[in-house]
């Protein structure tokens, strides 16, 4: 991880702190919890992070991304067809050489004022069942936007027959680093675009 500016160390630890978990990992589960500071404003980090609908937009083993067709009587505010909610269910096609093609899964959470999100996995041809994350979005310096973004993802999941919980947090750790990192990389991009455009963050709003 990069050095962070002194200033948004304690911002992390208070970011991790305040970051909401769910469910502590119980038996046969494993889990983990990330941080990765990204050079660039929360709201820019959040119009990516809160995309249940294009994870491909930074994750980068997503080839393409469909909502289903949702369903009457599901939680949150009514919304039409096609458009994204707690309860949307997504189905992600993965790109080609990985152990898994599809996965089917749930927005659990879509917080726009406190910055928080998550998922489940309903189902898919892998070996993440009951995959649950969820990741909240941190002004590193408090007041001073120009700190940038601390994204804290966590994560619990079913340690599958024949595996340890070790082998279990490798394969996923790797996974959330690759599109953390991925993340901090589009997002520093967009706004050293922006920045030379003259345009302001708010753009991204
Ligand atoms: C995420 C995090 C993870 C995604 C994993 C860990 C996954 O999409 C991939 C391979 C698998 O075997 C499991 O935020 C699954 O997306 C890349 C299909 C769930």
């Amino acid at each position: 991880m990069p050095r962070l500016p002194t200033a948004a160390e304690g911002a992390q630890d208070e970011a991790v702190r305040r970051h909401d978990r769910g469910a502590p990992a119980g038996p046969g589960q494993c889990g983990a919890v990330h941080v990765q500071h990204v050079s660039a404003p929360v709201p820019l980090v959040w119009s990516l992070v809160r995309r249940f609908d294009r994870p491909q937009c930074y994750k980068g083993f997503v080839r393409a991304c469909g909502l289903l067709p949702r369903t009457c009587g599901g939680a949150g505010p009514a919304t039409g067809a096609g458009e994204m909610g707690v309860g949307s269910v997504r189905e992600v096609r993965l790109v080609s050489g990985l152990p898994a093609r599809t996965s089917t899964e749930r927005l659990d959470a879509l917080d726009e004022e406190r910055h928080v999100t998550g998922f489940t996995v309903l189902g898919g041809d892998h070996r993440l069942a009951n995959y649950r994350s969820a990741t909240s979005l941190h002004a590193a310096g408090g007041d001073s936007p120009s700190l940038g973004t601390i994204v804290v993802e966590s994560y619990v999941v079913d340690v599958p027959r024949g595996s340890t919980a070790e082998e279990t947090r490798a394969f996923a750790d790797t996974i959330v680093r690759c599109n953390l990192r991925s993340l901090a990389t589009v997002c520093q991009t967009m706004a050293a675009r922006s920045a030379s455009n003259g345009s302001n963050a708010s753009t991204h709003m």
